[in-house]
């Protein structure tokens, strides 16, 4: 964590007042400067007694120390318990003495009264500053209409406020004479902010605090409070975050305030904007479920659009602007359906702009880039899975024009996208045209077979109550009325002729049926359907809200990415939010993101194997073109299996470079193989096993046992591979490659095992359907053992690949900060020579076999081969994370699962254009769960042996384990590893 990014506001966290109803402000270091006179009158205070004590008993004097004495014990708390904290701390015991105990006597309370003596002494002598950032923010904050307090330790709070001018500032004051009054126990206690929002009627949730002393920040987060705001004003934010701050800023000027989503309650009253309510839902209200996009920047556009895709497994469709821009790139896509067109590379389709919404008003355009924008937001709610929009704008006539609106993919029916926007016209009167892309059916055709079509219908009217009246479709013309609003609902049908027969009379169908049951209707089913998968899938993170962000954003694109009723497709590299790696899908599905299905999705992770035992033949053909018997699963796979790795690619340069990972990138198979077996040992599916599990099993071991070729020296070698590192090509014995199809084997024969003792009639049939007989399956034992791994007993390292150790050592270090990736930097011949890796091999291979390996053989690696990472894919960082928290190496995990979460979210890496990262995804969540939460999944129960970050107050989720629901909650100061306060439940 460096000192920049600690005391910046997180810039994807917007302050956005319509997760609050009311804001409580700490006052000394927050919104007045008394600091300097209490710390002055507090080292007076101590000096005096302490000099007095030392004098009296003949030992040196060691006065108060600003630094250590002062933060520690005294700064932010009630004065009683500042002084109690700091005389225990030099081992000095006073008598509690009374209440009303003057500044003469030499008790707790007396020490109290003289402190305040001179605090007022000070106060009349020098006035007070005040930090106008605060006040300014406070009095915007109060315009907005939330209530406000100050909570304070201090008894001279009023005082203070008075001297400063601010009396009227706050609503309401709890202060150390307050909370003297109520047995109110002083910060870290919560009870002062507890007491104010119970005084304010708020809920705490929906309460903000703002704080500068450590105390303080704890107090607001054990109350339970929305968000922590800390002040950092003398470079201690590394701790104001530790101890609960969300948000640390150095002054409140810096935090960018969004205004509250104007309600109808909040606005009628003024008679502003219409709000939420004229649509048929609204914006979840918790600040930690939504991302949010605060103006316009066109350069950003393609990214947003991938970031803010809506997607239900079967549809995901990219967020672009339903008027489009000069930088829209919209794409609707269906998960499987390839436009082979153009050849050779089959991409995923791209249906017409279903969203596409052009509005006209009094004959201009309704355009972001013609007049002003006065307000322009979007919003992401991942609880929900709905994009949200918010535009005020001024035309060049002057005509202001408000337009709200929601997008989403429908959970609860696949088919189904949906729209509803409402405009209303501030001031003035005039003619609206409303046009969509296409009206009612719309068809389109790939290749010799396939037609998908859209079918449309809407509903558009004057807002009443929650429907709109029934006007025509559009394109339509109304007339609007200043200080109304019309709403338009939309909803699009898509069907295939792979689903139905008459994809169009369906398309219209369903899409005349959803309209007739309304939007409201459409809208709860969807919820409902998003709130059962959220019960299953989500993780909590009490104490970083950065990072619960972040993986609530990962579980959301990968829920969206996935049909747990199509047997017939996977996820491609890019999900269904962007075009790169036109859809294809690759070892990314297995090993990043499956696991994270199978122990929260079981059904989904059923749906992504068999796509691979539907491929499975085609498996099998290219294992026969490369000479082998088994499966060679394609390294890249769109709808039939064909491996469709694209077999050259052009250089910046303009070199043609071939691409072999297609013949090279064999670990796939093992890949594929470990998903099927993680996917059987976590459910214990019979007949996923029986059916379809098992012969992948037994072709993939098949694969291997042909592959690896016993040598003259008595070794099986597998020659000419690229592993997961892919700046090296065709090497030989690469380690990940071996040991996953050792393993491979070793499961292989356990299969064949297990299907002819236990289920021998289905053995009978598969092995014969194979050709394969028991002896050759019990023979895959031995071929795993004569596999050569590479690995030294001596050093305990393994060699990445035959002759890595020769190759050139590089200091990554040296290229710091780096804005390129090391082979193009390095160039490609280079970086070949070189042992700088693409991204985890080794290290790979210990996260996935975390259990074949002794403790010291996977720092050894680890240690290794972390410090020669490159990570020149968006694969490495999260794998980084997860293992060094294994590893205990928390401080190295955490630095890794951030950048694995800046991925997409950074606003500078840009690098989401093509679609999000849905392996990096899968793996941020593996880093949470098999890294911080330290997951095992051993033959019984899963246990978890956690390594939390220190701020992570407690991390909780839910996992399915053999058909139970099982329950975590990992607090941070928890009991030592193995005994945690795991919870189980069916
Ligand atoms: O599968 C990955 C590969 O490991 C690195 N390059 C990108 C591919 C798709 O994400």
């Amino acid at each position: 964590m460096n000192d920049q990014a600690d005391t910046t506001v997180d810039r994807g966290l917007i302050l956005h007042l319509s997760a609050f109803d009311a804001a409580m402000f700490d006052l000394d270091g927050v919104v007045t400067r008394t600091a300097t006179l209490h710390a002055a009158t507090w080292r007076q205070l101590f000096d005096d007694f302490l000099r007095r004590r030392a004098e009296a008993g003949g030992e040196a004097f060691r006065p108060f120390d600003m630094e250590g004495d002062y933060r520690r014990d005294v700064d932010g708390k009630p004065r009683h318990d500042g002084i109690r904290s700091f005389l225990a701390s030099r081992g000095i015991t006073l008598p509690e003495g009374q209440p009303d105990d003057g500044p003469d006597r030499e008790t707790i309370f007396g020490l109290g009264a003289r402190k305040n003596g001179l605090f007022r002494e000070a106060l009349a002598r020098s006035g007070v500053e005040v930090f106008e950032g605060s006040v300014a923010f406070i009095r915007r904050l109060r315009d907005e209409g939330l209530k406000t307090a100050a909570v304070s330790s201090s008894k001279n709070a009023a005082a203070v406020l008075e001297a400063a001018g601010l009396a009227d500032l706050f609503d309401i004051r709890v202060d150390g004479l307050e909370s003297e009054r109520l047995g109110l126990r002083g910060k870290p206690a919560p009870d002062t902010f507890v007491h104010a929002a119970r005084v304010l009627g708020v809920d705490a949730a929906r309460a903000l605090g703002v704080e500068d002393a450590l105390a303080g920040v704890e107090a607001i987060r054990a109350a339970g409070y929305g968000l922590v705001v800390g002040i950092d004003r003398s470079g201690q934010a590394a701790a104001l975050r530790e101890h609960g701050a969300g948000l640390v800023v150095q002054d409140l000027a810096q935090l960018q305030i969004v205004s509250a989503p104007p309600t109808m309650d909040r606005r009628s009253a003024t008679g502003g904007l219409p709000g939420w309510t004229s649509l048929p839902a609204a914006p979840t209200r918790e600040g930690e479920w939504l991302l949010v996009e605060e103006g316009f920047t066109l350069t950003r556009e393609h990214e947003l659009e991938s970031i803010f895709a809506i997607g239900n497994g079967h549809l995901g469709s990219r967020a672009s602007l339903a008027e489009g821009s000069a930088m829209s790139a919209p794409a609707t896509f269906v998960a499987g359906l390839f436009d082979p067109q153009p050849a050779p590379t089959a991409g995923l389709a791209i249906l017409p702009d279903w969203a596409r919404i052009s509005l006209t008003i009094e004959g201009q355009p309704f355009r972001l880039d013609a007049g002003r924008v006065l307000e322009h937001r979007r919003t992401l709610d991942l609880k929900q899975a709905i994009l949200w929009r918010e535009w005020r704008h001024e035309d060049p006539a002057g005509r202001i024009t408000a337009l709200r609106g929601l997008r989403l993919a429908s959970q609860a029916d696949r088919r189904l996208l949906i729209q509803s926007v409402v405009v209303s016209p501030e001031n003035y009167s005039g003619s609206l045209i409303v046009a969509g892309a296409f009206n009612e059916i719309v068809t389109r055709s790939f290749g010799d077979d396939v037609t998908v079509a859209l079918g449309t219908a809407s509903r558009l009217g004057e807002t009443r109550g929650l429907a709109p009246a029934a006007l025509p479709e559009p394109p339509a013309q109304v007339e609007l009325e200043r200080g109304k609003s019309y709403r338009l609902d939309r909803v699009v049908a898509v069907c295939t002729s792979k689903d139905e027969e008459q994809p169009q009379a369906a398309a219209r169908t369903y899409a005349d049926r959803a309209i007739g049951a309304g939007l409201p209707a459409l809208l709860a089913a969807h919820r409902q359907a998003w709130k059962a998968r959220w019960d299953a899938s989500d993780l909590r993170i009490e104490g970083d809200p950065a990072a619960q962000r972040a993986l609530r954003f990962a579980v959301y694109h990968l829920l969206s990415a996935v049909d747990p009723d199509d047997e017939r497709v996977s996820i491609g590299a890019r999900a269904l939010t962007g075009a790169a790696y036109n859809g294809h899908v690759f070892w990314d599905t297995e090993i990043f993101m499956l696991p994270f299905f199978v122990l929260t999705w079981p059904e989904a992770a059923r749906a992504l194997l068999m796509y691979r035992h539907r491929t499975l033949e085609a498996a099998r053909e290219k294992a026969a073109r490369h000479g082998e018997r088994g499966a060679f699963y394609a390294w890249e796979s769109a709808e039939t299996g064909q491996d469709v790795t694209p077999s050259f690619v052009v250089a910046p340069n303009g070199e043609v470079v071939p691409i072999l990972l297609a013949d090279q990138e064999q670990h796939i198979s093992a890949d594929v193989a470990y998903g099927v077996w993680s996917y059987w040992r976590a459910t214990g599916d019979e007949g996923f096993l029986l059916d379809a599990g098992a012969e992948i099993l037994l072709e993939t071991a098949r694969f291997w046992a042909g592959r690896a070729r016993v040598e003259d020296d008595g070794r099986r070698h597998i020659r000419g591979v690229v592993g997961p590192d892919e700046y090296h090509e065709t090497v030989d014995d690469d380690a990940y490659t071996n040991v996953m199809a050792q393993w491979n084997l070793e499961v292989g024969e356990a299969v064949a095992r297990l299907l002819s003792e236990r289920w021998p009639e289905r053995w009978r049939e598969l092995s014969s359907a194979l050709g394969l007989d028991l002896d050759e399956a019990l023979s895959w034992a031995a071929a795993a053992r004569e596999i050569h791994t590479g690995f030294d007993a001596r050093t305990g390292l393994f060699e990445q690949f035959e002759g890595y150790f020769a190759l050139e050592e590089i200091d990554l270090a040296a290229f710091e900060p780096r804005n390129a990736p090391m082979d193009v930097l390095l160039g490609r011949d280079r970086i070949r020579g070189s042992k700088v890796i693409k991204q985890p091999d080794v290290v790979m291979l210990l996260h996935l076999l975390w259990d074949r390996f002794p403790p010291e053989v996977r720092t050894a690696n680890f240690r290794y081969y972390e410090p020669r990472c490159g990570h020149g894919s968006s694969l490495s960082p999260a794998i980084h994370a997860a293992v060094a928290a294994r590893l205990g190496d928390v401080a190295l995990a955490e630095r890794y699962f951030r950048q694995a979460s800046e991925i997409d979210l950074s606003d500078n890496m840009g690098n989401a254009a093509g679609g999000v990262h849905a392996a990096a995804l899968g793996g941020l969540w593996q880093a949470a769960v098999f890294g911080f939460a330290g997951l095992r999944l051993g033959d019984d129960e899963p246990v978890c042996e956690p390594n939390l970050p220190q701020h992570w107050r407690e991390l909780s989720f839910r996992l399915k384990w053999r058909g139970r629901t099982h329950e975590f909650k990992l607090p941070t100061d928890r009991a030592p590893a193995g005994s945690g306060t795991q919870e189980r439940g069916s």
